[in-house]
């Protein structure tokens, strides 16, 4: 048996990936009272009134808006959180996630 030992040529380089994010989506509706859009979107979202003013206007006008990414359990944590403040009012308030490419 030879004892050569042999070195690699190539540096192995494992593959790391980062975790998809998933974007939250606002969808639009006839019923939700803007004010209150803008009131969750400041709430669950941490964005200041003329963020969340150009979400819900965006979302009013073209039907929906990306309102922020995260990771995927956060996403869905908040787009259900942002949902529910709506159903509890008895709006039909809809939020969304969806991968990123
Ligand atoms: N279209 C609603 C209205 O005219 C307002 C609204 C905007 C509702 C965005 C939902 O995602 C929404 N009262």
């Amino acid at each position: 048996m030879s004892d050569t030992v042999l070195t690699p040529r190539t540096k192995a380089r494992p593959k790391v990936e980062r975790p998809r994010l998933h974007k939250v989506i606002l969808v639009n509706d006839d019923y939700t009272p803007r004010e209150f859009v803008v009131r969750v979107l400041k709430a669950e979202f941490r964005i200041n009134e003329d963020e969340a003013y150009r979400v819900m206007i965006t979302a009013h006008r073209k039907g929906v808006c990306v309102v922020a990414v995260y990771t995927r359990d956060v996403a869905e944590t908040k787009a259900t959180r942002a949902s529910d403040a709506g159903r509890a009012q008895g709006y039909p308030l809809q939020f969304t996630t969806e991968p990123e490419e």
